[in-house]
């Protein structure tokens, strides 16, 4: 669908106290445009339940439901089988960062992933704990500077999609804010599909990331052109791209530099500078290769 004929209904509200330029921000506002006022979130403690701002005031124009950091899934476990006693089909949506997603609630996500749980469970993923200021997370990528790690992370990210997928979810997929009607589309056929669901939305961060706040968008595009994120699904067991990433896999357009995408951004820039560090800048395009690699065999 294109831009112009999403929802005007705004759900997303003045208000927020997000950072100018928040990744997480306009992912919101694209998401809840597909999922509609019939919607009730549970968020845990992230950048998102600031963004919400203090009760009595909100920016949300549903209801939502804060709880603590590892328990969001089961939250929505529960509030799934209090709308079922009501005989109401509303959507029950976990819009969680990373750092709940990937380490602290990844317990409780496994849970209601088993159950069987109705639900929609969207990892906002800027690749760190931004709220409490820029800590490591399982999903920082390999080199990134944060507070934790002040050297650049010797680890690469963990793969959540592949933890989604051997709970045999009916419906995974990735999307990012610079292709807000792919997130849209990818959210209301989510919404269409019973039982659990998964979408994880790479959202920059200009605070985190170390960028101006006004190249968000070009952020999030540059990480699809230059291969360090993908956009893809996987509708049972089976992964399928879209746009350019499946240009990228089938061959018809080249992956831009990745070391466009790192030069960008202040998070990598000791690899940069005083002296160029070519042995962690090769092991970043290795990694990146290596993926896509895979993901021309059919795997992830
Ligand atoms: C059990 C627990 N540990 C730590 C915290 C402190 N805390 C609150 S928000 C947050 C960071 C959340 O990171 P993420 O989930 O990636 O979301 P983001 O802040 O990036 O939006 C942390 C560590 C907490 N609230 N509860
Ligand atoms: S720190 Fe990052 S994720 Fe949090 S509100 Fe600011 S821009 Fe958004």
């Amino acid at each position: 669908m294109p831009l112009r004929d999403l929802s005007k209904e705004e759900l997303y509200l003045p208000g927020s106290a997000a950072c100018a330029g928040c990744g997480d921000g306009i992912a919101l506002r694209i998401a809840l445009k597909a999922l509609g006022k019939d919607t009730i979130f549970t968020v845990p403690a992230c950048c998102t339940s600031v963004i919400e701002s203090s009760y009595p005031n909100t920016s949300f124009g549903i209801p939502v439901m804060n709880i603590a950091f590892a328990a969001s899934a089961a939250c929505a476990s529960g509030i799934r089988a209090g709308l079922r006693r009501q005989g109401k089909e509303t959507q029950v949506v976990v819009w969680a960062g990373d750092g709940a997603t990937y380490d602290i609630g990844v317990a409780s996500l496994s849970g209601a992933w088993e159950r069987e749980t109705d639900f929609l469970y969207i990892c906002y993923n800027n690749q760190m704990y931004s709220n409490t200021g820029i800590q490591r997370s399982g999903a920082t990528p390999f080199g990134a500077w944060t507070t934790t790690t002040w050297k650049g992370k010797e680890e690469s990210e963990k793969d959540m999609i592949a933890i989604a997928m051997a709970h045999h979810l009916p419906y995974i997929a990735t999307a990012t804010i610079g292709y807000p009607e792919d997130l849209h589309r990818k959210v209301q056929k989510a919404k269409s599909i019973p039982g659990p669901k998964y979408i994880e939305i790479l959202s920059p961060c200009p605070p985190g990331w170390r960028y101006d706040m006004s190249k968000t968008v070009e952020m999030s595009k540059l990480s699809i052109a230059t291969g360090v994120w993908a956009l893809l699904e996987v509708e049972e067991g089976n992964i399928t791209f879209n746009g350019r990433s499946k240009a990228i896999l089938e061959g018809k357009i080249k992956p831009k530099p990745v070391e466009d995408w790192l030069s960008g951004q202040g998070r990598f820039a000791h690899l940069f500078k005083p002296k160029r560090d070519e042995e962690r800048i090769k092991k970043f395009e290795e990694i990146i290769d290596q993926k896509w690699q895979r993901h021309r065999e059919g795997k992830l």
